[in-house]
């Protein structure tokens, strides 16, 4: 398919900032192509440079427009793509679902240390440090409160998906993965996230991906 949209983006089975833009772009149905780049290879850095200088995926081309950023392309999503409900139209609701988004974005750094993203493996239950710990709290914190404020008429953080739900659904994994033991509000959140069909189409290529990184251990399967 050629579409004047494309999304660069790293391996599905880890890299879960490239994650959260393609769920969204497949969930609201926006046809894009898209282009792999593996992580830790040896020209992992430069293919990455071709598309922007800030050296990180994902990456969205839109014409002549670049945006890097995992949140500012789900905003810059929202703005072109306006007939689709990315964020929530109550402005309340909306402000609440940025400001979490925003936190996601730029926290929870334990959290992201200790337990990268990696979809062919899975984990033993084990005690976690005091910081990591504090982060699985908050975002439960953080998920059972949208769900019961602005959660009401459906399975996910503002009743329909929206884009704080894609950002945090590389978190479900990782909670899935790690065998986190979740609150029942959390663990139903989790499980709506994981049905998605786009998070399916997603887990399903990850699944099929040629490459391996060590670091991260091999997978479950071989
Ligand atoms: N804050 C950035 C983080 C992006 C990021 O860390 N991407 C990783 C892959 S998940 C990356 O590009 N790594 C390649 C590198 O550092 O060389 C975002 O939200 O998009």
């Amino acid at each position: 398919m050629t579409t004047d949209l494309t999304l660069v983006i790293a391996n599905k089975t880890y890299s879960s900032w490239s994650l959260r833009p393609w769920l969204a772009m497949t969930h609201f149905d926006v046809p894009f192509d898209e282009i792999v780049i593996p992580l830790y290879q040896d020209a992992t850095s430069s293919e990455i440079q071709k598309h922007s200088p800030a050296g990180k995926v994902p990456i969205l081309h839109h014409g002549g427009i670049t945006v890097w950023e995992s949140l500012a392309i789900l905003d810059y999503l929202a703005d072109a793509f306006y007939d689709q409900p990315w964020w929530p139209t109550d402005p309340h609701a909306k402000a609440h679902a940025r400001t979490i988004a925003a936190e996601m974005h730029a926290s929870f750094g334990a959290l992201r240390s200790a337990m990268p993203m990696n979809l062919r493996k899975t984990y033993p239950a084990r005690k976690w440090a005091d910081d990591v710990t504090k982060d699985i709290n908050r975002i439960q914190d953080l998920w059972r409160g949208a769900r019961a404020q602005f959660g009401g008429g459906g399975d996910f953080l503002f009743g329909d998906f929206t884009i704080a739900d894609a950002m945090y659904a590389p978190v479900v994994t990782r909670f899935k993965a790690y065998a986190i033991e979740l609150d029942e509000a959390s663990s139903a959140y989790g499980d709506a996230i994981l049905s998605l069909p786009a998070m399916q189409k997603w887990t399903a290529e990850a699944a099929k991906e040629p490459w391996v990184i060590d670091k991260y251990g091999p997978p479950d399967s071989l």
